[in-house]
């Protein structure tokens, strides 16, 4: 099996402090964070970044100022999200792809996401495509159920995207797929030989489907983006925490952990 790549997605959009104090919400906090998590393992970073009142923004400004912070601590890949935040505009959420990053998430369909709605036209899907193309960036496809994987796959057949595609199954939103090991399987089943997946299941199913990825080659997202919890009734003390878990159980399994450098290899990124 290729070696695993541990994604942290350290902040996201929707969690607050308030429900966890160790959120990394200022871009000083965000690169500490990402730091740690890439000294535990972890060798690809998704990056959102909030305001000065820790609201969510897509502002070219402050993914540069986290991004290059960073950058100045470790040589993580760094991935930035062009999902942002329910009710952003389309030119509003792909501002950091002008960045050149090395990767972006590009979501490949709509989905209801808790009590709004995750709006992912045709033609919004069809704009991030082409800004990444524009900017050299690869794009990694959110995939919040199955049918956003033919989606993608349309992608390709117009030429805005390339093969192979690496796919982040996101499992277990309010609105998309459950997170059953049923469900990993069939997504699994569904995308073309070649590719590449990682998959991030919300709240407790981080767990469950981040130990069935490393049983079968798929790779593993972690972080308060998704999960806020180490344990039922106990708060995760940080992102790196999280990783470490799955590192040990990698361990358990005979799986070896991508350095970032491996990553790349793993995922076609020119450093
Ligand atoms: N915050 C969610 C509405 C992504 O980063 O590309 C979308 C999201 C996906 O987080
Ligand atoms: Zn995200």
């Amino acid at each position: 099996m290729e070696k695993l790549i541990i994604t942290t997605a350290l902040t996201g959009a929707e969690t607050t402090k308030e429900q966890n104090p160790n959120l990394p919400i200022t871009p000083q906090e965000i690169a500490q964070s990402a730091y740690e998590a890439y000294k535990a393992g972890s060798s690809l970073i998704h990056l959102h970044v909030r305001d000065k009142d820790g609201k969510p923004t897509q502002s070219v400004e402050v993914f540069k100022e986290a991004m290059d912070l960073i950058k100045e601590k470790c040589d993580v890949i760094v991935q930035v999200s062009t999902g942002g935040a329910v009710g952003m505009t389309a030119e509003e959420r792909v501002q950091p792809v002008t960045l050149s990053p090395e990767m972006a998430t590009l979501s490949t369909g709509t989905v209801n996401f808790g009590d709004g709605v995750f709006e992912n036209p045709p033609d919004y899907i069809e704009l991030f495509a082409k800004r990444m193309k524009e900017y050299g960036v690869k794009p990694e496809i959110e995939v919040f159920e199955q049918g956003m994987i033919n989606n993608a796959l349309r992608l390709v057949k117009k030429g805005l995207v390339d093969m192979p595609l690496h796919f982040d199954f996101v499992m277990g939103v309010p609105g998309g797929i459950t997170a059953e090991p049923r469900d990993l399987i069939y997504l699994v089943e569904t995308i073309p030989a070649g590719c590449t997946w990682t998959v991030a299941g919300v709240g407790r199913y981080e767990l469950t489907l981040a130990s069935m990825a490393i049983i079968m080659g798929g790779h593993v997202r972690v972080g308060f983006e998704d999960n806020i919890f180490y344990k039922k009734g106990e708060l995760a003390k940080s992102n790196a925490q999280l990783v470490e878990r799955v590192v040990r159980l990698a361990k358990e399994f005979g799986r070896e952990i991508a350095t970032p450098d491996e990553a790349r290899a793993i995922l076609g990124l020119k450093k």
